[in-house]
């Protein structure tokens, strides 16, 4: 099954490009830039990876982030990702960017966004993979906040296929960043959104209702309405899940409590991702193959699962044709 899950040529939607920050490369770029990270060996960082939710998770991945200051920085960051991408038989990608995490200290956009693009087109090159950039809105900042990333974003609009929102989740519901949303979507933007990753079901309505969100990244805690798990049905509405972060995170105990069994077989739109694979615990195919060994999963669910994220991609439909 191992051998079965690794040829499958596979998509991933749902991957934030700095939870992909090794911690071999987190050291040798806080020497590289004469950054102070608080960690004596690689060891010390790999130990202080367990977390208890979301935010504890968070704190760390920010702070990891500090040591990512020159295009070349951004360019090693996503061109090692590309390498675990041909490791994992990974044939397109969609990569989530946090934009104000580097803004915020006083790093250029175009910084970030060159160095992503640079390693982004030499991936086609070298390895034929395709991928595609969605720019994240912090939610625990404001929205006047995601609305001036907005307007600095579009100077490279050109490079950023959607918009989406990530970071804390309880207690900055969607309806917060509607405005933002209204106007990605009125420049022709892709529209994305973390929801009911550990909140509610009300942050998935109002992702869907207020945001217009074309996919909802997590989308787990859907299973507590059934109203809203028809409606995800009956619309095909995708849900990118990420198994291993949900256990790293604590949102199932372990994996055999995970739930993309039941969305599965309810007939949603489920794909599965690997979100910060530095962080927890492994790449793509370590994510099928921990429900594989723990569900009850047969070789028709996973090629499901793998269709529906090619599906789902936003990728032409010329391009869904020969891939899929
Ligand atoms: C994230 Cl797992 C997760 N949830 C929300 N925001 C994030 N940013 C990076 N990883
Ligand atoms: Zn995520």
């Amino acid at each position: 099954m191992k051998e079965f899950i690794q040829k499958l040529p596979k998509a991933e939607l749902h991957l934030h490009i700095e939870g992909s920050l090794e911690p071999e490369l987190m050291f040798e770029l806080a020497k590289r830039n004469n950054i102070k990270i608080p960690y004596k060996t690689i060891q010390d960082i790999k130990n202080a990876y367990n977390f208890t939710n979301l935010q504890s998770f968070l704190d760390i991945y920010y702070a990891g982030a500090n040591v990512l200051i020159t295009k070349q920085d951004f360019y090693d960051l996503t061109w090692n990702y590309i390498l675990k991408c041909v490791e994992n038989n990974i044939i397109h990608t969609e990569i989530f960017f946090d934009p104000q995490s580097h803004t915020q200290r006083g790093i250029e956009f175009k910084t970030v966004i060159l160095g992503i693009v640079e390693a982004l087109n030499d991936a086609k090159e070298k390895y034929g993979i395709t991928s595609a950039i969605v720019m994240c809105f912090l939610r625990h900042l404001s929205q006047e906040e995601a609305l001036k990333t907005f307007d600095e974003a579009l100077a490279f609009k050109d490079y950023i296929i959607g918009v989406g929102l990530d970071s804390s989740e309880i207690g900055n519901p969607p309806s917060k960043f509607e405005q933002v949303f209204k106007k990605a979507k009125e420049q022709g933007f892709k529209l994305v959104a973390h929801a009911g990753e550990e909140a509610d079901v009300s942050y998935i309505f109002e992702a869907l209702d207020l945001l217009n969100i074309q996919r909802i990244d997590h989308g787990v805690q859907s299973i507590k309405s059934s109203f809203l798990m028809e409606r995800l049905k009956k619309e095909q509405i995708p849900l990118t899940v990420c198994p291993n972060s949900n256990i790293e995170l604590k949102v199932f105990e372990n994996y055999s409590q995970h739930n993309i069994k039941e969305l599965l077989d309810y007939g949603l739109n489920v794909s599965v991702n690997s979100d910060d694979p530095a962080y927890f615990k492994g790449y793509l195919n370590q994510n099928f193959i921990n429900l594989w060994e723990n569900l009850d999963l047969g070789k028709e669910d996973i090629i499901k699962l793998v269709k529906n994220s090619l599906n789902s991609s936003f990728i032409s439909d010329d391009l869904k044709k020969e891939y899929i």
